[in-house]
């Protein structure tokens, strides 16, 4: 007898998420998901872009991470709310623990929900957490080969950010070879070719980020 628990466990999360997008849906709340390789610049976007959209929008974050809280310790200084989740070796975020933390917010004073999600490429693109939107963050020590490796995320990513452009030079990163390979598996996503820590290509990042705010509460 063959018992399939990775489709119970998929079953599981997905009747949570109902619920979640429910209690988005009642507050107006737009909910995003930043998923991308440990290093690979999640936290330090989240620094670029926070002082300008708090500056807009409510804004509240969700940091995820295996151990510590180092990631939401650097974002304490943007003085939004931050709710830490350390999974305890589980390596992505399910619906039922968004759940718990949505209940633990003002939503009713809350416009965007930003989650950074484990470092992890693979298993946080398997589950839908309730989120509007995937972005996927890939850097460029990464390699150019990653949208074809792993096809998953940036196949369902409604943005995909390129970080530490700072770093071509000193690399054998292929910008076109990335981008050729990107648009194969999606064509139409927004890329964002930036330096999170430089500051170079942020704006147009944020500019979107500002239009898909508005847009939901329209
Ligand atoms: N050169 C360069 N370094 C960067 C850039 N963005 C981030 N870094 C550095 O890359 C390292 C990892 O950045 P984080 O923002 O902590 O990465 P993360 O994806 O949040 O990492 P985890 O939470 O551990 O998965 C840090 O040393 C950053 O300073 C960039 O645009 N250019
Ligand atoms: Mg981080």
């Amino acid at each position: 007898m063959i018992i399939e628990l990775r489709q119970d466990i998929l079953v599981a999360n997905q009747k949570m998420v109902s619920v979640v997008k429910e209690r988005l849906a009642q507050e107006k709340v737009l909910m995003l998901n930043i998923i991308g390789s440990p290093g690979s610049g999640k936290t330090s976007l989240l620094e670029a872009t926070l002082a300008g959209l708090s500056e807009r929008f409510r804004v509240a974050i969700i940091e995820a991470d295996v151990e510590t809280k180092r990631d939401s310790e650097r974002l304490e200084r943007f003085g939004v709310p931050l709710y830490h989740i350390n999974t305890g070796g589980m390596c992505h975020l399910e619906s039922d623990i968004i759940l718990a933390s949505l209940e633990k917010m003002d939503l009713a004073a809350t416009d965007v929900v930003i989650i950074e999600n484990v470092g992890n490429l693979i298993c946080p693109a398997d589950f839908d957490i309730g989120e509007h939107a995937k972005i996927a963050v890939s850097s460029v020590p990464e390699g150019d080969d990653k949208p074809s490796k792993y096809p998953v995320l940036f196949r369902e990513a409604a943005a995909v950010v390129l970080n530490k452009t700072d770093l071509v030079p000193y690399t054998n990163f292929n910008v076109e070879s990335f981008t050729t390979d990107l648009r194969r598996i999606n064509g139409t996503v927004p890329l964002f070719e930036l330096s999170a820590t430089g500051g170079n290509g942020v704006q147009a990042w944020l500019d979107w980020l500002i239009q898909k705010v508005e847009a939901s509460q329209a």
